[in-house]
């Protein structure tokens, strides 16, 4: 099949109540325009994927050539990684985590180019048997990694491992991010390396060595505007085109 040099990527997105102008409340699946604006700019054509049962998990995974797991206002479920759930611990959102955790190991298996971004990225990490802190307060000598100022504003600086995927992305040892999250990585999960960290020593961005696309960033790359962030999504983007050459 010719897809005339465009390649599908597909998007998990968000459930949200909304009143109708009848007043009656109504489920609609919603995502930030930023994720689609990104994309439709590099040539991919995306796909927003509602919640749905797992037999639809591979005929979702087989119709695409890209996935990028979103983040969003709520929390990875802590039974994800073997811990109770804290009182510091956010909202959950079962439904989707279950979904987008199905999504994501059949992924992996396929080989699919794969974004994690922010919630998407702890996501991925503890589907490869790493951790979180359910809280920043609950790591030692960690900042506020939520940003009072908008989301295309940045927040923090990251080191970037020069031997990695992110830096042939961004080419740059020191970046500029936007921080909206309140958990961060504990443990990384087998078969990922750590290739950013914050400051204070916050890991920022994992990928699977091996993989022709894993990458995983706790900050929002689509929200920013400058060469290197877009170079993220240019790099995701070109990653799936080729997948889909063999
Ligand atoms: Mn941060």
């Amino acid at each position: 099949m010719s897809y005339n040099n465009t390649c599908r990527i597909g998007i998990t997105c968000h459930l949200d109540t909304v009143t109708s102008s009848r007043q009656e409340q109504e489920e609609y699946f919603t995502l930030n325009r930023n994720y689609a604006n990104r994309l439709l700019e590099f040539g991919a054509t995306p796909f927003l994927l509602p919640y749905m049962p797992a037999e639809h998990i591979e005929s979702v995974v087989d119709n695409l050539d890209g996935l990028i797991i979103s983040g969003g206002d709520f929390d990875v479920p802590p039974s994800f990684y073997k811990q109770e759930t804290l009182p510091e611990c956010g909202k959950i959102v079962e439904e989707r985590s279950v979904f987008e955790r199905a999504l994501c190991i059949a992924a992996l298996e396929f080989d699919l180019p794969l974004l994690g971004v922010c919630g998407g990225m702890q996501l991925l990490n503890v589907i490869c048997g790493g951790s979180l802190y359910q809280d920043n307060a609950l790591r030692p000598n960690t900042e506020s990694h939520q940003q009072d100022t908008p989301k295309n504003q940045t927040a923090h600086a990251l080191n970037v491992d020069e031997n990695s995927l992110l830096h042939a992305l961004v080419k740059t040892k020191s970046l500029e991010v936007n921080s909206t999250h309140h958990q961060v990585i504990d443990k990384p999960g087998k078969h990922l390396r750590a290739s950013a960290s914050a400051p204070d020593g916050v890991i920022e961005a994992i990928e699977m060595p091996g993989k022709s696309f894993v990458l995983g960033v706790q900050w929002h790359p689509e929200a920013l505007g400058d060469d290197a962030q877009k170079n993220i999504y240019r790099g995701f983007v070109q990653a799936a085109m080729n997948r889909q050459d063999f």
